[in-house]
């Protein structure tokens, strides 16, 4: 390894948060040395607890990461923190709300809080979130908490690389369960009802049994129903408990291993894609796509026949 390049890392593992940063963004961006940076951290994960937490625009997200990092602090225990936040029309306002609110955590070098809007990136956000929280766990974080907003594939992928899952509802809002996609519902390890200050909070109870009644799941694991009010602080204690529990669960019979090897073979598979489009991408010509585009929307050439030609120029190489 590089001399630099293994005192970026020593310092990274030492608790330097200098290095820490630069070292996610240089993951974050691809820029120049992200994968040997990788290589390098890899082998020091693997021991931080990731936790994603997922739900409805203002469910109450940042509220609910805000005081488990609290809790997680008074333990001793390090927290990273990313804020994903690729829906345009809130992420100004919302990273701005969720630095306000985590502010008094800034002075506490134990908390890392990282916000991430990379939508359009290369690989996509999931493959930048996964990346980053790998840096998280190689500088020594105990715990990652990755908060994100519940709407689409991205997101749920962003969740499926966390060992737990909590899924946020409120009641109202016309955020009924039937409405949050199935796929968010079938990663849920755990449920949060939050805004429990407001009415309706049985009637999502009642609705989030139902389709537990439809048992989606294959791990024999029933999703518990936490109910809090993050913004007064209650039901923390509760969610912690949770957590902790699934978390044993997840230790015995080998559900852990089943799990990160079905998440690490999701994430090899979107890997290699990006990579093989990349390389792809590489060897045609400027605008080449476009270019085909065109010609196979005219009739003029068929988009099958082209696919073979390109991959089969790679698997020369
Ligand atoms: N009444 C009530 N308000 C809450 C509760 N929890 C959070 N809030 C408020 O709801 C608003 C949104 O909370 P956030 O924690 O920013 O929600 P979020 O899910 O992170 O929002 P986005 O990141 O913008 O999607 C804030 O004004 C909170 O103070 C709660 O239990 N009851
Ligand atoms: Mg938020």
């Amino acid at each position: 390894m590089p001399p630099d390049l293994q005192s970026w890392v020593d310092r990274l593992r030492a608790g330097d948060s200098l290095a820490l940063a630069r070292a996610i963004s240089t993951v974050e961006n691809h820029a120049p040395g992200w994968s040997g940076l990788l290589k390098a951290l890899f082998p020091h994960s693997g021991h931080a607890r990731v936790i994603g937490l997922t739900g409805a625009p203002g469910a109450g997200k940042s509220t609910l990461v805000d005081h488990l990092a609290g809790h997680y602090r008074k333990e001793n225990r390090t927290v990273g923190i990313i804020a994903v936040d690729p829906t345009s029309p809130y992420s100004g306002g919302a990273i701005l709300g969720d630095r306000i609110r985590m502010q008094e955590h800034f002075a506490d070098p134990g908390i890392y809080i990282r916000s991430m809007a990379t939508r359009g990136s290369l690989g996509g956000l999931a493959r930048a979130t996964a990346d980053v929280s790998t840096v998280l766990d190689a500088s020594g974080r105990d715990l990652v908490l990755i908060e994100t907003v519940g709407v689409g594939q991205d997101e749920v992928d962003v969740v499926r690389l966390a060992d737990i899952t909590v899924v946020i509802l409120v009641p109202g809002m016309g955020d009924d369960v039937q409405s949050i996609k199935a796929g968010i519902m079938e990663i849920a390890d755990i449920f949060v009802i939050n805004k429990c200050d407001h009415e309706g909070a049985e009637r999502v109870e009642r609705e989030i049994r139902a389709l537990q009644s439809l048992d989606l799941r294959h791990d024999g694991w029933t999703p518990p129903i936490v109910k809090t009010v993050a913004s007064e602080g209650q039901g923390i204690g509760e969610l912690v408990a949770a957590i902790r529990e699934f978390d044993a669960n997840l230790q015995t019979g080998n559900h852990a291993n089943k799990r990160s090897i079905q998440n690490w073979e999701a994430r090899l598979t979107a890997m290699l894609r990006d990579a093989l489009l990349e390389k792809a991408r590489q060897q045609l010509p400027g605008a080449a796509l476009t270019r085909y585009a065109a010609e196979i929307a005219a009739r003029q050439r068929d988009p099958y026949t082209l696919v073979e030609e390109i991959v089969g120029k790679l698997e020369e190489k």
